[in-house]
Order: structure tokens, then sequence, then C-alpha cells
């Protein structure tokens, strides 16, 4: 069984990081080995949350793991909370990548054109530079205009401005990147219906070639959907499916979610209700790798 070390914050209450990464990757079939950042009562949407910082546990537990030899097949960081922790990231990187070891980076840090709280452009330029680390990265957009230094714009752009931003993307050092949220006004060469859709743009940087896929935007938007997206992508992954397969299986199953949960009167509002789409997850699953 192929095992996967995520690292990133426990929000107790919340649906997002580690709460949806353990069950969606375990679910999967995956081993999940985690790496607690920090514990916080809730995510930070939520006024009042508890934080408790665990940066000084990480160095421990990685030398224990080189005693112990542990190794693993995917490292897959999420929310990082401190410049502290990005650097420990990179020294991860360079104790645990072996040969055939992938490293995802989720720079999960901003959403709809703002940055989560705490966060600033200085810390979106150190993750960028985590970010050139990893094979692959999967932004939103506002995470990879943040990264880049430009302007985040809503709307009004075309194309060949997302094809820009993905080689830009690309060119920090990861090899493919995930481009997330993206929707276009206008129909574009090769994508003709775009009304009421949101749809993810990929580049591989080594085969030159893009991919898209556009599907129907939902109305509600909710915290640690794109938690769900990335775990579903490295267990896809990990699983031996390809990117392209990966990422529309995690589009899905967002989407899934997503009408899941507003389908419910009085439905929550911090996180969706992921646990009752894992069926139609795992069906899809296996027709994609058998
Ligand atoms: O879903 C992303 C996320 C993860 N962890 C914490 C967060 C957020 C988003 O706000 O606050 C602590």
């Amino acid at each position: 069984m192929k095992r996967i070390i995520t690292v990133q914050d426990i929000s107790c209450v919340g649906k997002c990081s580690l709460t949806v990464a353990l069950p969606i990757i375990s679910a999967m079939g995956v081993e999940a080995a985690i790496l607690p950042t920090a514990v916080l009562s809730t995510h930070t949407m939520f006024q009042g949350f508890t934080f408790h910082d665990l940066t000084k546990e990480i160095t421990p537990i990685c030398e224990h793991w080189k005693k112990e030899k542990i190794a693993y097949d995917a490292i897959y960081t999420g929310y990082l909370g401190s410049f502290e922790q990005l650097d420990l990231m990179k020294k991860m990187f360079a104790d645990f990548k072996g040969k055939k070891t992938l490293v995802v980076v989720d720079p999960c840090m901003a959403d709809n054109g703002k940055l989560y709280t705490g966060f600033t452009q200085d810390f979106a330029f150190a993750m960028a530079k985590l970010a050139g680390l990893a094979d692959v990265i999967l932004p939103n957009m506002t995470e990879a205009s943040f990264m880049l230094g430009v302007e985040y714009k809503p709307s009004g752009y075309d194309l060949d401005y997302v094809k820009d931003m993905l080689k830009k993307l690309a060119s920090l050092g990861s090899k493919k990147v995930i481009l997330k949220g993206i929707e276009f006004d206008k129909p574009q060469p090769g994508i003709k219906n775009v009304k009421g859709k949101i749809g993810i743009a990929c580049y591989d940087a080594k085969t030159k070639k893009f991919s898209f896929y556009f599907h129907e935007k939902q109305k509600t938007s909710f915290h640690g959907t794109g938690d769900i997206f990335a775990s579903v992508v490295v267990a896809a992954l990990m699983r031996g499916a390809s990117l392209e397969d990966s990422y529309k299986l995690a589009a899905d199953f967002v989407e899934a979610s997503i009408k899941e949960t507003v389908s419910h009167k009085n439905h929550n509002t911090y996180g969706v209700d992921f646990e009752a789409c894992f069926p139609l997850l795992l069906k899809k699953l296996l027709k994609i790798v058998k």
C-alpha cells in the first residue's frame, strides 16, 4: 500500500485540512500518515478560534522517522502557518524525497481575491519558493496571483491569460500545475460552453501540454473544498491514476459534495458533507484504476 505523509493543521471543527485529508486518503486505499502543524479549535473563518502552534514538534518527529527509516511515496503539504514552517518543509523534502517520491504543495492561503487571516504578500512569495520544489502544485486563481505578485482578476480574462499564468507558475519550478477556479465570460478557443461554469486548467511543463476541465459552478462556496480536492488528487495519483483523471475525479467529488450539502435545509456553512459522497468517489476511482 502506498503511504502519503500529509502536513497541515488540525482544525478540530471545520471540515478542512487534516479532518478531510485523513478520511479521504484512507477511503481511497492509501495510507495517510500525518504531521500536524497546529491545532485550532476551528478553521480561521470562525471568530475567536484558538491556535496552538506545533512548529517545535516538526524536527523531532522527522528525526524519529529518519531513525526508524520510515519512507513516503508522497509528501503533501497543505495549510502552513509561518515562514519557519515553510523552511522546515524544505528540509523535510530534502530528507524524505526519494527517487520516486511525489511532492505535492497545495499553497493553501487565499481565496476569492483575499489572503486568509494571518497571511501576507511576503508569505505568498515564500510559499511560491516552496511550490517551486514540488512535482505538482494546485493553487486557485487567488493563490496563483499572490504567488506571482500580479493583481487578482475576478473576471474578464481569456485563455491566453490563463496559459501565461500556468507557464509562469511552472517556471517557479514545479513540473505540473493544476490551476483551479477559472471562470471565462466568453467562449474561448476549444472551450465553448463557459456560461455558469467553473474550471480547472492544467499544464505539464515536461510535455508542454495544457488540459482543461469545466463543470457547473455551484452558488455557494465553502471552506475546505480545496483541501478535499488536493487530497483526492494526491490519493488518486498514488493509486496510479493519470493527472487528468485525478483532477477530474477531485472536481466531480467536490461538486457532488457541495450539491449534497446544500440539498439539506439548515445545512452547515463551514464545510461540505463530503462524507455522504464516498460511494460516488470510490465508484469513479475504481473505474479509473480498476
Ligand atoms: O481550508 C483551508 C484552511 C485550512 N486550515 C485552516 C484554515 C483554512 C481556511 O481558512 O483556516 C486553519
